[in-house]
């Protein structure tokens, strides 16, 4: 068992420092010890993270910090994290590649903030989801025509800046206009939605994880109740 408090602290200053190969270097070691990729990721990378935007809230860390943080998360998914869930054995999509159920998944339109998101799009697929990403900033009548065209089931969005989260709304809204809300299940995510946003915005239900998404698409493609 890791004490990820210790491991995300040296983390943070590796990612500020733009360390991209210590960083890769830790992220290799650790899970050559046994950590499942998912494990570092949110043991470490996701609070490293939180730690660097609380600093930058404080301004002892500054956008280039904060951009140089984010670039060298990139490349520590890209080349350690990404390809070790994609090789695990024990995912399932294997078995039934999008067979689950159709998610229809953005970046509400405002918001450029996709590592969380592009997280959760990957564990839904090695889970056996089939994944349309959209990307990121995509205004809410992209997202509702995308999942019409696409036959979702799902419609998953996520956002980090709250100054976004009126799009969010806006995509029960439009879904609402059209007479088209109970053809998808609406979940959020991102740390700008609370469980009372997601309430208020009329959504499905609130994942606090990529693992937490997996979970409440699993409940609602097999009508267990949220
Ligand atoms: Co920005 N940023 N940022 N940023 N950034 C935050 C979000 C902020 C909280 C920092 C702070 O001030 N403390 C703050 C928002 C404040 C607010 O709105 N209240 C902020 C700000 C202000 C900004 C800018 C406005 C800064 C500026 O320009 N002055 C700007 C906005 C740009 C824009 O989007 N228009 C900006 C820019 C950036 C970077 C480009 C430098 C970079 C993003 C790079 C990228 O994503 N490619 C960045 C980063 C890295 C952060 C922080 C430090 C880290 C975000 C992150 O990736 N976390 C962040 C601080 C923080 O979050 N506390 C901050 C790790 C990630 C794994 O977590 O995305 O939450 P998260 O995803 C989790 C769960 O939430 C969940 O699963 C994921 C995995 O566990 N989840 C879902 C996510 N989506 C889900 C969907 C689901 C279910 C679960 O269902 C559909």
């Amino acid at each position: 068992m890791n004490d990820w408090s210790a491991v995300a602290a040296a983390y943070v200053e590796l990612l500020l420092e733009g360390d991209s190969d210590e960083a890769i270097a830790t992220a290799e070691r650790l899970l050559a010890a046994g950590t499942t990729p998912t494990g570092f990721f949110e043991g470490c990378i996701s609070p490293a993270l939180q730690e660097i935007g609380r600093r930058f809230e404080t301004l002892d860390v500054f956008l280039p910090e904060m951009v140089l943080a984010a670039e060298v998360v990139e490349e520590v998914n890209a080349k350690v994290i990404r390809p070790a869930i994609e090789n695990d054995p024990d995912s399932s999509g294997g078995d039934s590649p999008g067979g689950l159920g159709k998610v229809c998944i953005a970046t509400v339109q405002g918001d450029l903030h996709d590592i969380g998101k592009n997280m959760v799009s990957l564990i839904l697929q090695v889970n056996g989801f089939g994944v349309m990403d959209l990307g990121t900033n995509v205004p809410p009548r992209e997202i509702v025509e995308a999942a019409e065209r696409e036959g979702a089931d799902i419609i998953g969005l996520s956002s980090l800046l709250t100054s976004c989260l009126p799009y969010m709304k806006d995509v029960v809204e439009y879904l609402d206009g059209k007479g088209n809300r109970d053809k998808y299940a609406v979940i959020v995510g991102g740390a700008a939605p609370t469980p009372e946003f997601t309430v208020d915005m009329g959504a499905d239900a609130h994942g606090h994880t990529a693992a937490e998404a997996v979970r409440i698409c699993n409940q609602i493609m097999t009508g267990i109740k949220l």
